[in-house]
């Protein structure tokens, strides 16, 4: 009986953690003057995910240099950082199953051109400089930018009523 109830409850917090994966996504400037934020904010609302964390905040070049640190070798870096710097972004924590590879797929190709229609950068913008949207591409690199934008106590603990309805 014991044995029984410990595995009914080891396999149910497994299955709670594989849901409790989280991913950093973030509206940019142009996401934010073009009035998409709700749009976005709403996709990944339908898809069952949840919102853990949310700001709206002007980001400096410096924690935008340290946000792309991997790309400061590319010819358009410093442009990036520019545009990033020139307005309110939107960050936000999402949470749920698989939310960093389904996020990269709900916001589509880096090169809007490239993106499918159905998703958001397939749906709302055109070019790569101004691809409205950002969405961590790795759970690591989920983690790093997580801990860059947000201090822990910004990210809420909380059980949403739905979720037996969208996890089996
Ligand atoms: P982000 O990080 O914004 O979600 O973009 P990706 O993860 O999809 O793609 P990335 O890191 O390669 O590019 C970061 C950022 O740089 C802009 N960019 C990119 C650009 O202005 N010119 C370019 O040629 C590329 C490749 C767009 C996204």
């Amino acid at each position: 009986m014991v044995a029984t109830l410990l595995a009914i409850f080891s396999s149910f917090s497994s299955e709670m953690a594989a849901n409790n994966e989280r991913s950093f996504i973030m509206v940019k400037p142009d996401g934010v003057q073009r009035g998409l934020v709700g749009e976005i904010m709403k996709r990944f609302e339908q898809r069952g995910y949840k919102l853990v964390a949310c700001k709206q905040m002007q980001a400096s070049k410096e924690h935008l240099e340290k946000h792309y640190a991997d790309l400061s070798s590319k010819g358009f870096f410093k442009g990036l950082v520019t545009y990033m710097a020139s307005g309110p972004v939107v960050a936000m924590v999402w949470e749920g199953k698989d939310v960093v590879k389904t996020g990269r797929k709900m916001l589509g190709a880096t090169n809007p051109l490239e993106s499918n229609p159905g998703t958001i950068r397939g749906d709302y913008c055109i070019d790569v400089g101004r691809n409205i949207c950002h969405g961590s591409d790795s759970v690591e690199s989920a983690k790093r930018e997580i801990d860059l934008w947000f201090k822990p106590d910004e990210i809420m603990n909380y059980s949403a009523c739905e979720a037996p309805w969208v996890y089996e």
